[in-house]
């Protein structure tokens, strides 16, 4: 898989839409090495004129508040694919929620141990288990961020 998405990621790259929508911070949760389905994300969120910061795996909370007030994405993406990841999940998104300066980014988290049980616990704003689908919603939000707040569930 990873050395598919080596392959590929160049030549999709001449594909970039040349205008950026918007940046999102992009990391696997603290005490979490997959990353398979987030480098996929990241390639698709590229491709359709999302500027990606990858933190990359293991991310601990600390880590994602940094790089959150450094760049001032307009979403925050969390991949999670262990069950144990979950209460690392939720204190990175509670250490976001009280630390940022409002607007606070649109929290979205995706996995395969994602669902909307998950979401509730954690409390983020969008959830998904599939790329596309997160994109689609990193556009609507992206696309509106100008005029409001991004909509929540
Ligand atoms: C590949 C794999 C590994 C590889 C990871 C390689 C890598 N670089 O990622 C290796 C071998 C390293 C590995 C290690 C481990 N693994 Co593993 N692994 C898997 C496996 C087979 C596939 C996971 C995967 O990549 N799926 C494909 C991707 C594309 O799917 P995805 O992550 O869901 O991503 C999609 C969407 O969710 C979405 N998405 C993902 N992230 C994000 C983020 C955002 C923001 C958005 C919008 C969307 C999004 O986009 C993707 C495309 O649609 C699964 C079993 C399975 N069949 O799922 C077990 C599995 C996840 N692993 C498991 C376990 C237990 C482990 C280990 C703990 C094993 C061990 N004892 O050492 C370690 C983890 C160590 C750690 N600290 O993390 C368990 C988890 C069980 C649980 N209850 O949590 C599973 C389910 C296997 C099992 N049945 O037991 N693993």
């Amino acid at each position: 898989m990873r050395q598919m998405t080596d392959l590929l990621e160049p030549h999709l790259g001449t594909k970039k839409t040349e205008s950026v929508i918007g940046t999102m911070l992009l990391g696997t949760v603290a005490g979490d090495i997959h990353d398979l389905g987030k480098n996929l994300f990241a390639i698709l969120a590229r491709c359709k004129g999302i500027h990606v910061i990858d933190l990359g795996v293991d991310v601990p909370p600390a880590t994602f508040l940094a790089k959150a007030q450094e760049h001032k994405p307009a979403m925050i993406g969390i991949s999670c694919v262990l069950t144990t990841g979950w209460p690392k999940l939720e204190e990175t998104v509670s250490l976001l929620r009280n630390k940022l300066p409002p607007p606070v980014p649109s929290i979205i988290i995706g996995g395969t141990s994602i669902d909307e049980h998950v979401c509730r616990y954690v409390k983020s704003d969008f959830c998904v288990s599939d790329a596309s689908e997160g994109l689609a919603i990193c556009h609507r939000v992206m696309n509106k961020s100008e005029d409001k707040r991004p909509k929540k569930r």
